[in-house]
């Protein structure tokens, strides 16, 4: 069969072979600490963490609904690898960095830098952590006081035996997108002030979580309900088990087949008298949980980023290893162009993605100015259904750079893809989040676009001294204009007054 075996990519420090994270830290944010925690981490990922996140993939979860002797016990059994990981979240303060207030302004960007280090080895851990981080960032917003204080603590610990995680169960069969509409559970209220919420989550993610944030409508006296978004509150419940071992109020359908995120559990959720506490006013529930989809699609957007970073380096890396036709595949031009316009891509990606975890940490620290806040509110959206669709686009030309083998399963290249897949999926679709940049400029009477404009018009006056970046200002700068031209064009046309005249 012959002598030759074809080398595999290997991974190295993804701190280290990331110029432009390094870079951006020196810029930004000098802290020696934040750094040299950043580099061991890094190579922590190479040397241990992504095995792991391979023993995620191929031990995936399973669901036990019954005991040897009948009983019914829903137990979601996850492999050992995705339970280091839960220790490993806390030890490394990859939700609690973001609390500590240890790099103040800059905390954020520190937090964000470390998971995205993690997420392509996490096996997919990021995702309970990006719930996790959300339930944390709406309970402190909304003021922790009983029972979700001592959860706040718990969310956002760094000892692993208090570290617990959070759900996010908004989706019910009727509507992911339209839950104002779609919701169907119902929160029956007790006599001492706490609920019991009967329904039909239909997607819930990493299910095996300690607590999670949900939505349901509160019956009156009679049992009705009011419908639509003004009808749902944001609820608070644990995830705990009776002594005979069975789920309190919760019944586990069964598990989602899924195309990717397979190292995770994704399951279908009979509410069955859940206990739970209402952490929002009544028919506030939205837009109190507004505070975790703002946390929930950074996160969705440092991963995709992440993933196109992972693929180009290991592409890189095999390039250097590789020959066709006489020579290495990095001595080929056509080759290096392909690399290169995913590298640039990936930049985009990065510095956008960046750019919005700074302006969090500014708002977080109570020195955002205005302009600032509408920035963050308008590139929230705008950052994820970018990043999300870019990633399927760079990680997709990832796998093709490694000819054949990239389309072989137990290389770990295939999953990349797969699970870049969901990312413009779950925390709103593209379409959907299109919507919320128009929902936030009509909120905000413009001031968003106006904060937008101003901002990258300040970003090219800073470049156009650079004499290299000359062509990518002007190009900037000429797109810019376009837009403005567009936007005076729709809000001129919006109120339709000249067709109905017609
Ligand atoms: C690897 C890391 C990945 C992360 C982990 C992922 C795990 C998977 C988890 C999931 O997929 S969880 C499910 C995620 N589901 C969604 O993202 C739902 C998508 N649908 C939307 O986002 C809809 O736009 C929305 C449900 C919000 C529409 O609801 P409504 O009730 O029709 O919206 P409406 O009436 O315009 O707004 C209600 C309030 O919420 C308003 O506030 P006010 O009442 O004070 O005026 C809005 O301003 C506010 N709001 C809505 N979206 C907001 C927001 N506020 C801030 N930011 C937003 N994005
Ligand atoms: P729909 O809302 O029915 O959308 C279908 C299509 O219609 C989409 O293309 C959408 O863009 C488009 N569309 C909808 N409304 C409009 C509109 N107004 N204008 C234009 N186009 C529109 N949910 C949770 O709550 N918790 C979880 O933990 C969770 N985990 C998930 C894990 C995985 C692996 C997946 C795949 C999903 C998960 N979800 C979870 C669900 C996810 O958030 C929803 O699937 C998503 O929000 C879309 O909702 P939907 O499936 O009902 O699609």
């Amino acid at each position: 069969i012959g002598a030759f075996f074809q080398e595999r990519p290997v991974l190295k420090n993804p701190f280290l072979e990331d110029a432009l994270l390094r870079g951006y830290l020196k810029r930004h944010m000098p802290d020696k600490a934040a750094v040299s925690d950043l580099r061991a981490f890094g190579e922590r990922v190479a040397n241990e963490v992504d095995g792991w996140g391979r023993e995620c993939e191929v031990t995936a979860p399973r669901l036990v609904h019954f005991d040897p002797w009948g009983r019914r016990v829903d137990h979601i059994v996850t492999s050992p690898a995705w339970k280091r990981m839960k220790d490993l979240s806390a030890q490394e303060g990859l939700v609690a960095s973001g609390y500590e207030g240890t790099f103040w302004e800059w905390s954020r960007v520190y937090q964000m830098s470390k998971l995205y280090l993690f997420s392509p080895s996490s096996g997919l851990y990021t995702c309970p952590l990006a719930m996790t981080d959300g339930a944390a960032k709406v309970i402190q917003s909304i003021g922790a006081s009983w029972p979700v204080k001592e959860a706040l603590g718990r969310l956002t610990t760094r000892q692993p035996e208090r570290f617990w995680t959070s759900g996010q169960w908004m989706t019910e069969r009727q509507g992911g997108s339209d839950v104002g509409h779609g919701t169907e559970t119902v929160a029956v209220p007790q006599t001492d002030g706490s609920f019991k919420l009967h329904g039909f989550k239909w997607f819930t993610s990493a299910t095996d979580a300690d607590m999670t944030l949900t939505l349901a409508r509160v019956q009156d006296g009679t049992g009705a309900t009011t419908p639509g978004s003004r009808g749902l509150s944001l609820f608070y419940a644990e995830v705990s088990r009776d002594e005979d071992g069975r789920l309190k109020g919760i019944e586990v359908q069964r598990l989602k087949d899924k195309l990717g995120t397979r190292q995770m559990p994704t399951a279908e959720l009979l509410l069955d008298g859940l206990p739970a506490h209402r952490l929002s006013e009544e028919g506030r529930g939205v837009a109190s949980i507004a505070n975790m989809l703002t946390i929930t699609r950074i996160h969705n957007s440092v991963s995709a980023a992440a993933a196109m970073r992972r693929v180009v380096q290991l592409a890189r890396d095999y390039a250097t290893r590789r020959t066709a036709f006489g020579k290495l595949l990095k001595d080929h031009p056509l080759h290096i162009q392909t690399l290169a316009r995913m590298e640039v891509e990936t930049r985009g990606a990065f510095l956008l993605v960046m750019d919005v975890c700074r302006l969090l940490g500014r708002e977080e620290c109570g020195i955002a100015t205005q302009l600032d806040t509408h920035l963050l509110r308008l590139l929230t959206p705008v950052v994820k259904l970018y990043t999300a669709k870019q990633a399927v686009a760079v990680v997709s030309e990832g796998l093709e750079s490694f000819g054949g083998q990239g389309y072989i399963e137990d290389t770990g290249l295939p999953g990349l893809l797969r699970d870049a897949q969901v990312l413009s999926i779950w925390e709103g679709t593209t379409n959907v989040l299109s919507l919320d940049v128009l929902r936030c400029v009509a909120r905000s009477s413009g001031m968003v676009l106006h904060a937008y404009f101003s901002h990258v018009k300040s970003l090219l006056a800073g470049a156009s001294g650079v004499s290299s970046l000359a062509p990518a200002v002007k190009a900037v700068d000429g797109a810019l204009s376009e837009l403005e031209v567009f936007v005076r064009g729709a809000a001129t046309k919006a109120p339709g007054y000249m067709e109905l005249a017609a």
